[in-house]
């Protein structure tokens, strides 16, 4: 591995050791780019990796508002401008309790390659709080939501930085920061994405990172002569992503066993579909932090209280619920098993040690990581801001044809750029260094800036 990666890895763990989350971000991105920096010396003359994991700005912002009791609250709010070499930053918010500074930096970090990947014209960033929606009234979210943007518009726009959900930020969420927006600039533009259909929304959106995800599978397994139909596939998380990936993995014919909270896993021997996928939506509006009360409703299925639903035989696994959520045991659980396919749609829910194991095990298993596997919900971010500077709407099937085509160009990236590159096969280095040669040579094009 290249000395250049190493320097600038042990840069960061220096000047931020506590950043943990951004360190393994950037260390399994920067471990991708060795033999790209070797064989182009021009990133290295240019400083790029030094540029690259510094941000290009980090907003830190105080967030007080009054809870429904009348009690005043505080919570730090952020926004990390990370680069902006190849279109305006582009990226959610997350409202979720173990939200820091470094949360937000691993994010923001991995939204650039990802964005690169989707060849829509998007930089990265990321932004969110501590906040934990959960329990909290409509009100009090209202509310949070609207100081969270009474400082932050000042620093986003429709061509500056279009901010999106993530996890604890959904349509309604979205539609209170946009209001407070519109208010305050006093412009109605397409400054944020997964806006409400009537008020210039993408259709699909809420479907896309699920869609995404599957559609990316299916073309992996592709490459092996086989499909999603007839599967057996274990999902993690019971939000947006899994939502999506559940719906679209049982329309193409595959039974999808296994849903997940923090609390513990589902295991549903008779398959998740029909109005079970439905009822997920319901589930987290009534408890986000509880997927046990699905057994109550559907009494064959089992609760495993305090498990990951890794430990199931499944053909395909597909983590949607959060980082850091598929460890090495359980990667090799899974690889034991006969799992055939591992397709993230969270980010970064694999450690570096299963992430390395996938990797060293290409040949048996296929392994793609979120930055290239659930870009489809940002891409369909990107048909809306297309969508709201043309002041049209596109239908449901053109934006699900477009979103697909997204998905089959980044997997053909992905591998031409790990065949290209030497690593075969390896999604992993493909879609790190498919993401980084257009940001790298935007940023050579564009000076030092
Ligand atoms: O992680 C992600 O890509 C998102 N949360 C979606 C970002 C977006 O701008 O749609």
């Amino acid at each position: 591995m290249s000395q250049y990666v190493n320097e600038v890895l042990e840069s960061l763990q220096k000047k931020a050791p506590w950043e943990s989350l951004f360190i393994q971000a950037a260390t399994e991105i920067l471990h991708s780019l060795g033999p790209v920096l070797e064989k182009e010396p021009k990133y290295k003359k240019h400083a790029i990796l030094e540029r690259l994991v510094e941000p290009e700005r980090a907003i830190g912002f105080r967030v007080p508002w009054v809870d429904d009791k009348g009690q005043i609250r505080v919570n730090p709010g952020w926004r990390v401008q990370f680069n902006s070499a190849i279109g305006p930053y582009k990226g959610g918010i997350r409202f979720h309790p173990n939200v820091t500074l470094d949360t937000l930096k691993f994010l923001g970090f991995e939204q650039i390659f990802k964005n690169s990947l989707t060849g829509l014209p998007m930089g990265g960033g990321k932004g969110g709080s501590n906040f934990d929606p959960n329990g909290k009234s409509d009100a009090e979210i209202m509310r949070f939501c609207q100081s969270f943007m009474m400082e932050l518009f000042r620093h986003i726009g429709p061509n500056t930085d279009v901010p999106a959900g993530d996890i604890g930020v959904g349509g309604r969420e979205v539609g209170y920061l946009f209001g407070m927006y519109k208010k305050l600039a006093n412009e109605f533009t397409g400054v944020l994405t997964g806006k409400g259909q009537y008020w210039g929304g993408s259709l699909v959106r809420p479907e896309a990172t699920g869609f995404g995800v599957v559609y990316f599978a299916e073309e992996m397994l592709k490459t092996k002569g086989d499909s999603m139909k007839g599967k057996k596939v274990a999902v993690s998380g019971f939000g947006n992503v899994a939502w999506g990936a559940v719906t679209k993995a049982t329309q193409l014919g595959a039974k999808v066993v296994t849903i997940s909270g923090p609390d513990g896993y589902i295991y549903d021997m008779d398959g998740i579909s029909g109005e079970k996928i439905v009822h997920m939506e319901e589930m987290l509006r009534i408890d986000r932090m509880a997927v046990a009360p699905y057994v109550e409703k559907y009494k064959n299925a089992q609760f495993h209280a305090g498990k990951r639903p890794w430990e199931q035989a499944v053909d395909v696994a597909l983590p949607c619920a959060i980082q850091n959520e598929l460890n090495l045991d359980e990667a090799k659980i899974l690889l034991a098993n006969g799992c055939k396919a591992v397709v993230e749609g969270a980010n970064m829910p694999s450690t570096l040690d299963a992430v390395e194991f996938f990797q060293a095990n290409s040949d048996k298993i296929l392994y793609a990581p979120g930055k290239a596997s659930n870009a489809g919900g940002v891409a369909t971010s990107g048909l809306e801001m297309s969508q709201n500077s043309m002041r049209l709407g596109w239908t449901a099937e053109e934006v699900d044809a477009r979103l697909h085509q997204i998905m089959i160009n980044i997997h053909k990236s992905c591998v031409d750029a790990a065949s290209r590159f030497g690593t075969p096969g390896n999604y992993v280095n493909g879609a790190n260094i498919a993401g980084f040669l257009k940001v790298a040579d935007s940023m050579i094009d564009q000076g030092l800036v």
